[in-house]
């Protein structure tokens, strides 16, 4: 099959961060950019643009809204991308569990394996100078707005090459170039400091939306209703983007929330529940919440019905408060990477074998990216205080307390 063939021959990097010429470009782009250089004479383009039904058969639930198509296109181009992406994604999460274990990893660590589609589909209908920001579960965000791998797995290990300099640690992943506010520690926080980014956005008069990220759990957090009320009083340009993986830490959904359901909790702001396991689902969801958003008609919040395979933190087994049937029961039935398999499968474009081939190429790809991370060094002692504050303010704090303040000299 020439265009399988011509895509299994890809064999690049998977995520660059900026594109020629310095241009600030989304991830699609980005890896656009990457994967066509050199490729042309295997690579048809033409070929590999030609548009692809896809239904959406778990339909979208809407409040005070109307909600998105139940249908969208795809193309070749975009399957394998989703494809690689999430795969590389999985076995990032994966890499890290193992390097946790060995003792190698040590603090907070949350994984993201499950949700992959939520992270992917969001980029895929966002671009990079769309603010997003998201709580501590947080590495394939960072992944899908421009990180590498080694910069997230040498962060984990504490190592120089990590995006903080191996300072930070899980939850402290940020890219101010791209617009990525991170990485947040604090449960409940993304919404009202996305707020203030979708404040930003309108004052500056800019044609994008901010994007705040939080889990079912958080959603019962006075701030959340605080800051979603403020950006309704004021029409602020914001996606308040509920992840729903059914648990927070190991209370259930049922056992915390008075209301089930959460994209219709807020009378006055409209909402849709999304099927966060489709790629495709959440393209399209996020497509049309950006679209509502930019016609100034205020937030709009997107309950993304998602998945977490591991347990919350790697202190807990997962397996205590749901039972395995149900984890293997998602993954038989909703896995977002399977949903991609099998439409690749079902139009031709590559066997099973040759999907095999490319998922082997993601996991290398992230071994290296993990030996790498690996042998950069520790930071120096020399590096302990740096970074703690930003040195440009012109105002220094001090004493233990860090009640006082001077100018900073220079
Ligand atoms: C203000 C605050 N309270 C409690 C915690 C401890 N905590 C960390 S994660 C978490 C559960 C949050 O669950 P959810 O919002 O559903 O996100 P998920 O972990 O499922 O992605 C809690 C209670 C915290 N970090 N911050
Ligand atoms: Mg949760």
């Amino acid at each position: 099959m020439p265009v399988a063939g011509a895509m299994l021959r890809c064999g690049l990097p998977l995520l660059s961060r900026v594109g020629g010429g310095g241009r600030v470009l989304s991830w699609p782009d980005a890896l656009l950019a990457r994967s066509w250089s050199g490729q042309a004479e295997q690579h048809s383009p033409a070929q590999d643009d030609k548009p692809i039904p896809v239904d959406i058969p778990v339909p979208f639930l809407a409040h005070n809204c109307d909600p998105p198509p139940q249908h969208t296109e795809t193309s070749g181009e975009e399957l394998f991308r989703f494809f690689r992406v999430m795969n590389v994604m999985r076995r990032m999460e994966i890499a890290s569990d193992l390097l946790y274990k060995q003792g190698h990893i040590r603090g907070f660590c949350h994984l993201y394996d499950g949700q992959e589609a939520v992270a992917v589909g969001m980029e895929a209908a966002l671009t990079w100078e769309d603010p997003l920001i998201t709580a501590y579960r947080e590495h394939c965000n960072y992944l899908g707005r421009g990180a590498t791998v080694t910069q997230v797995v040498a962060e984990l290990l504490g190592r120089q090459a990590g995006c903080s300099r191996g300072k930070g640690g899980s939850m402290h992943m940020y890219h101010l170039d791209h617009h990525y506010y991170g990485g947040n520690g604090i449960v409940g926080t993304p919404p009202p400091l996305g707020t203030g980014l979708a404040y930003a956005l309108q004052y500056l008069k800019k044609p994008n939306v901010a994007v705040a990220m939080y889990g079912d759990g958080s959603a019962n957090q006075g701030q959340v209703a605080e800051a979603m009320n403020m950006a309704a009083l004021w029409k602020l340009p914001i996606v308040y983007v509920v992840e729903n993986n059914h648990f927070g830490m190991g209370t259930s959904e049922a056992r915390a929330s008075a209301h089930h359901g959460f994209y219709d909790r807020v009378g006055y702001i409209p909402g849709i529940k999304v099927d966060g396991m489709s790629v495709f689902a959440v393209k399209v969801a996020v497509a049309h919440a950006k679209e509502w958003c930019l016609a100034g008609r205020g937030p709009i919040l997107l309950e993304m019905d998602t998945y977490r395979y591991h347990g919350h933190s790697m202190s807990d087994p997962g397996s205590t408060y749901r039972t395995r049937d149900e984890i293997q029961g998602v993954r038989r039935e909703r896995d977002p990477i399977d949903l991609v398999h099998k439409l690749i499968t079902k139009e031709g474009l590559a066997t099973a074998e040759e999907l095999k081939a490319l998922a082997k190429e993601c996991r290398a790809e992230v071994d290296a990216a993990v030996k790498e991370s690996e042998a950069s060094p520790e930071p120096e002692e020399a590096e302990l205080f740096t970074h703690v504050y930003r040195a440009d303010t012109g105002v220094e704090m001090f004493g233990a307390d860090r009640h006082a303040s001077r100018l900073q000299r220079n």
